[in-house]
């Protein structure tokens, strides 16, 4: 028996970073799938703590908010940087990659049609700081922090796949980003995560906007 359990909706969404943590460190995990009507029902709903999905198990432990369970699986599985300055940069970038996020899901879910021009037009802007950030770090050849993987990773890994698909060719003026997405999606369990069903089948959104 697995030790977690990802409890959400039949999306990639917000669940999907923790997804590739989790498989990218050869853990297993059970799908709780929470359909509409389920949660339409609205008792799964009123038992959250902040009334939303992603709901989390570790054993005994339920966590809410999908950053602080990618936090709390960093700290598990030594995903938090090698001291206390790299764990400090890595909260800076995953504050960076959450704002970028909460921009795409505004995009996404209320909207689409007026706001997706000019969004893309805005993109290189908000993709810049990430490739700064590749650069201050061993010239963009390692990772985003530090010289070992993070969990910031997996959220901005996740983070530019989505918007690859929204906007293809995104990363071409990005030469560091585009080698960090080719390197990190070719680590061995990733790549197959990534080619597997569990990732391909799944929406990424859930109003099929993408
Ligand atoms: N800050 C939360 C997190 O990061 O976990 C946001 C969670 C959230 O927005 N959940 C949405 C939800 O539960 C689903 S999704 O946007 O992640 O797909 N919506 C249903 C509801 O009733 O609010």
């Amino acid at each position: 028996m697995p030790p977690y359990t990802i409890v959400y909706f039949p999306v990639r969404g917000r669940c999907e970073y923790i997804r590739m943590l989790l498989a990218d460190q050869g853990q297993t995990w059970k799908e709780d799938v929470v359909t509409r009507d389920r949660w339409m029902q609205g008792d799964l709903k009123a038992s959250c703590l902040f009334g939303q999905l992603p709901k989390f198990t570790d054993g005994d432990v339920t966590l809410y908010q999908s950053n602080a369970i990618l936090r709390h699986l960093a700290r598990k599985h030594g995903l938090y940087g090698k001291n206390e300055m790299e764990a400090t940069l890595l909260d800076m970038a995953n504050d960076g990659v959450e704002d970028l996020r909460l921009k795409y899901v505004k995009l996404i879910y209320q909207n689409y049609e007026e706001g997706k021009e000019q969004y893309i037009k805005e993109l290189p802007t908000q993709l810049k700081p990430f490739e700064t950030l590749l650069s201050q770090n061993q010239g963009g050849k390692a990772f985003i922090v530090g010289d070992q993987i993070s969990f910031v990773d997996y959220n901005l890994l996740d983070l530019l796949l989505i918007h690859q698909v929204l906007a293809p060719g995104c990363l071409d003026a990005f030469p560091l980003l585009s080698a960090y997405v080719a390197r990190l999606t070719a680590r061995p369990k990733l790549k197959a995560f990534l080619a597997s069903p569990q990732h391909t089948d799944l929406p990424i959104n859930g109003n099929g906007k993408q």
